[in-house]
């Protein structure tokens, strides 16, 4: 897992992982080689167990400028469908542990697609979102109309897909697509908050996400019963009691992932 030039990786001994998209030359547009960076640093974060919280971030200027619209230039249908990147996508989107998207500058298109697989979204006031692609004679392909829809709902995701217009941190978090907005640096404050997750019981962390992600699709009954199964999973783990324990005992838990 080494850092390459279009992706740096800094694992902190706190168990948080800080991946940052590094292509400034092309306000990290998100060409194959950057996709796949990507999906096989996620794919080894997801087994490394030293880390239990990931941040994603494009650094202090731009989150990303989306797709890298020369790799459109003359490609095909058939080519656009072997490329298969929907498994580049599904790396991130499969993780168990969160992911904290640190959004400074713009997140447009596939950047705002990016953003959205993770599972907080922490943005500076200087940050703008959109999905531009129909000014390019495109469409959204990687959850710019679903996970947008789900988000904010189908009149504001109409809205923004199909004018293509910008928005900035502040109409995001009103629209729901942001969970905070910070005066600075957003990427120092999602640090913060992947190092209080970092700190709690990964068991527990990782089955809030899975109930979370998967009941969103699922009917209220369902989902309700998979909140029940979880919680009812957690109380076999050391770390339920070492809880409780703690908490009785006033002191800090001492948590082991187990
Ligand atoms: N692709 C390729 N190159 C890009 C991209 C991009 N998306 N964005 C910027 N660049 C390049 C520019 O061509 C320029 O290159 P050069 O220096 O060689 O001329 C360099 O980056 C700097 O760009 P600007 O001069 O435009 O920089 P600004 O700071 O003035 O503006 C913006 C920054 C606002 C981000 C502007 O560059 C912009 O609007 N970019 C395009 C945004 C866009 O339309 N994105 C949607 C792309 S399509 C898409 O994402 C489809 C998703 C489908 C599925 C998901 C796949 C990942």
């Amino acid at each position: 897992m080494n850092n390459t030039e279009v992706l740096k990786l800094d694992i902190r001994q706190n168990g948080v992982a800080i991946v940052e998209l590094h292509r400034p030359e092309a306000r990290n547009a998100l060409n194959l080689e950057l996709r796949k960076a990507l999906a096989e640093t996620f794919q080894d974060l997801s087994t490394n167990n030293e880390v239990r919280v990931i941040v994603l971030t494009g650094g202090e200027k731009i989150f990303a400028a989306g797709a890298d619209v020369n790799d459109f230039l003359t490609a095909s249908t058939s080519q656009m469908y072997l490329r298969h990147t929907e498994q580049y996508w599904q790396s991130i989107s499969a993780c168990s542990k969160p992911v904290i998207a640190a959004v400074n500058g713009y997140a447009l298109g596939g950047g705002c697609e990016l953003a959205m697989h993770a599972d907080i979204i922490i943005a500076s006031e200087n940050a703008n979102f959109g999905q531009p692609e129909v000014r390019l004679g495109l469409m959204p392909g990687a959850g710019g109309t679903q996970r947008l829809l789900r988000a904010i709902g189908k009149y504001q995701t109409m809205l923004l897909a199909l004018t293509g217009k910008f928005i900035s941190a502040n109409e995001a978090y009103q629209k729901g697509l942001v969970s905070e907005v910070v005066a600075g640096d957003a990427t120092l404050h999602a640090i913060e908050i992947a190092q209080t997750i970092a700190s709690y019981s990964s068991i527990s962390v990782q089955q809030i996400k899975e109930v979370i992600n998967l009941g969103q699709d699922m009917s209220l009954d369902g989902a309700l019963a998979l909140e029940r199964k979880a919680l009812q999973i957690l109380f076999d783990t050391k770390d339920q009691k070492e809880g409780a324990r703690a908490f009785l005992e006033k002191r800090t838990p001492v948590y082991q992932g187990e």
